[in-house]
């Protein structure tokens, strides 16, 4: 079957998605892409501060194409995210709090401040804990959605892969395998043009991603990943094939990584034009706002107040979040040992009061009430 490349394709008779959202859960994307978009931001103040521990990375520009996609899971879904895909992780239920203590490397931060960024996963609430080596959460999430199947589950996975990470062996045997399968997952390839200094003519011969598709047998389609209702359109029709036992979607974004790698990297490689260009031209948050106001007649004071909301919630969290301790010593021996110990404990633990400790998981982690979210 030909990947679809655009809405066009799909001829009059099928439905935006998108556009069907009631203006509620329309505002809610608005809310999720500027939330995050600010939460960056700070993360950008607080890194210049050194308060960051480790790299930043950044989605700038990215927003629409992890929220829109995010959205279209149910709650009983998985993701599984990479750095960019911040904004996909908040709408799964990660909060500023957690997102601020991990950069920060705090000892109550879900990892205990023994991994950086957004490298945390709680399955509770559907988004996996992401790892560095690129193209590897492919077979993992193969695996993930073959225990959907082999237990009769009815849940979707989603799987997030950057154009670099296509060229890995790790994606190719996990989207095949998928494939030959038939397994509920949807492969989402976020081209942004750039991986790390690479740009895209280098990392494939292939005139688009879509069509691999083609090569492993599945459903594809391309969209504008800048495009937050299009992007909730694609993924969520991809999302409703693989409830319906219709097997592996490969989607392509189209979007473009504004910022460097990471925010130590000054983008030197990078055209500047086209980096300025994007941003004036196919800002993801400034095109929706756009839509709101000219087409669904939101008022500006509605965004005006969501955005209060939103510089709010995130200096709530940036206060917390410098408040809370960073972690004691101990905590690095937490849940690598056998508590109480099998065996002497070694001479480094001797003596030390690792009682207070008590959990595994740093308090409060763990506890989140999908009931309770107001938004979503
Ligand atoms: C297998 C593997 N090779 C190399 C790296 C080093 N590395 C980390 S991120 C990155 C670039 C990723 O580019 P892409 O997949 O396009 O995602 P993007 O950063 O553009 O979102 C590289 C080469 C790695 N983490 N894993």
């Amino acid at each position: 079957m030909p990947p679809r490349r655009r809405r066009a394709a799909e001829g009059p008779g099928s439905p935006h998605l998108g556009e069907l959202l009631d203006l509620e859960r329309k505002l809610g994307l608005y809310y999720w892409m500027r939330l995050t978009r600010t939460l960056e931001e700070r993360l950008v103040a607080l890194y210049r501060q050194t308060k960051v521990v480790g790299g930043l990375f950044r989605s700038l520009g990215q927003e629409a194409d992890a929220v829109g996609s995010a959205f279209a899971l149910e709650r009983r879904d998985i993701l599984s995210p990479l750095i960019r895909n911040l904004g996909s992780m908040l709408v799964k239920g990660a909060t500023p709090l957690e997102i601020l203590k991990q950069y920060m490397a705090r000892g109550d931060s879900p990892t205990r401040g023994r991994e950086l960024n957004i490298h945390f996963g709680d399955t509770d609430r559907g988004f996996i804990g992401q790892i560095s080596p690129l193209g590897d959460m492919v077979p993992v999430m193969a695996g993930v959605t073959m225990t959907f199947k082999m237990r009769g589950e009815d849940r979707v996975g989603l799987v997030y892969v950057g154009d670099g990470a296509t060229s890995t062996g790790a994606f190719h045997e996990g989207i095949n395998f998928a494939a030959v399968q038939g397994l509920p997952l949807v492969v989402i390839v976020e081209n942004n043009g750039w991986a790390y200094s690479t740009p895209t003519s280098k990392q494939t011969a292939a005139a688009q991603f879509v069509d691999k598709a083609i090569g492993y047998g599945v459903y594809g389609e391309q969209v504008d990943g800048n495009d937050v209702l299009a992007v909730y359109d694609c993924t969520k029709r991809a999302v409703d094939r693989a409830r319906a036992g219709e097997g592996v979607s490969l989607l392509e974004f189209m979007t473009y990584r504004r910022k460097g790698h990471a925010e130590h990297d000054n983008q030197s490689y990078q055209p500047p034009a086209e980096i300025e260009r994007w941003a004036a031209e196919n800002d993801p948050i400034d095109r929706y706002v756009r839509v709101l106001l000219d087409r669904e007649k939101v008022e500006q004071s509605a965004l005006d107040a969501i955005d209060a909301r939103v510089v709010r919630e995130v200096d709530a969290a940036t206060d917390a979040a410098e408040a809370s301790p960073m972690p004691h010593p101990h905590d690095a021996l937490l849940g690598v040992y056998a508590d109480p110990p099998a065996e002497r404990p070694l001479w480094y633990r001797e003596g030390a009061d690792v009682s207070g400790l008590g959990r595994e998981r740093a308090e409060g982690w763990g506890t989140w009430d999908a009931s309770k979210q107001e938004t979503r």
